[in-house]
């Protein structure tokens, strides 16, 4: 009897191990990573055509002379853009960086935001002054059409508390602000709830 409730023990513990893992899967799993996905519209025959094979994949339909052309009537290719263009994070939260375009982007840190390293496309997007991080090609991350890359975590030393800039060194005019909410107090804050219930 005793080995018997022993047994008993020991599959009832190992269940409650299991179901505790389970647990604190599921709450990361809810709250994720966020994503970050750089779009664009190329429509590859032309692209190709004026930029070389390869430049752009897919099947975006903005031919290069309306991408050039949209960019000297408004400064702006709207197809071309991150998404989201601002975003909060609590700290801990990591994020994950998706090229959905058909181009090659890049989702670089820069000080401030201003030009990448294509002149031709600062000049008609209103970007004329390079961000200097853009010109340090050594450490700018490219990511290829499909490309799926792990983006820095809230928190981390790579996305500190505070607002932080992101930009294309291609396209300049892709951009998104992460803002990192300072945790502030709320360390001392379940120490603060648990008072109330005295
Ligand atoms: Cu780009």
């Amino acid at each position: 009897m005793k080995r018997k409730s022993h047994f008993r023990t020991l599959v009832w513990t190992a269940l409650s191990a299991i179901a505790l893992l389970s647990l604190t899967a599921g709450a990361g799993a809810v709250q994720g990573d966020k994503k970050i996905r750089l779009l664009d519209d190329c429509d590859p025959a032309t692209f190709n055509a004026v930029l070389g094979d390869g430049a752009c994949i897919g099947n975006g339909h903005t031919t290069f002379d309306e991408f050039i052309g949209e960019l000297e009537e408004t400064e702006d290719a709207h197809a071309w853009r991150n998404q989201p263009s601002n975003m909060h994070l609590n700290v801990g939260r990591e994020t994950l960086i998706e090229n959905r375009g058909g181009e090659t982007h890049t989702f670089t840190p820069v000080a401030e935001f201003g030009g990448g390293f294509v002149n031709e496309l600062n000049g008609i997007s209103g970007n004329p002054v390079p961000a200097p991080e853009c010109l340090n090609f050594g450490s700018i991350v490219f990511l290829p059409a499909g490309a799926v890359e792990a983006g820095p975590t809230a928190g981390s030393s790579d996305l500190p508390v505070g607002s932080h800039k992101f930009q294309c060194c291609i396209h300049p005019w892709m951009r998104t602000v992460i803002d990192v909410a300072d945790p502030g107090p709320s360390t001392s804050a379940p120490a603060a709830a648990k008072h109330d219930h005295h």
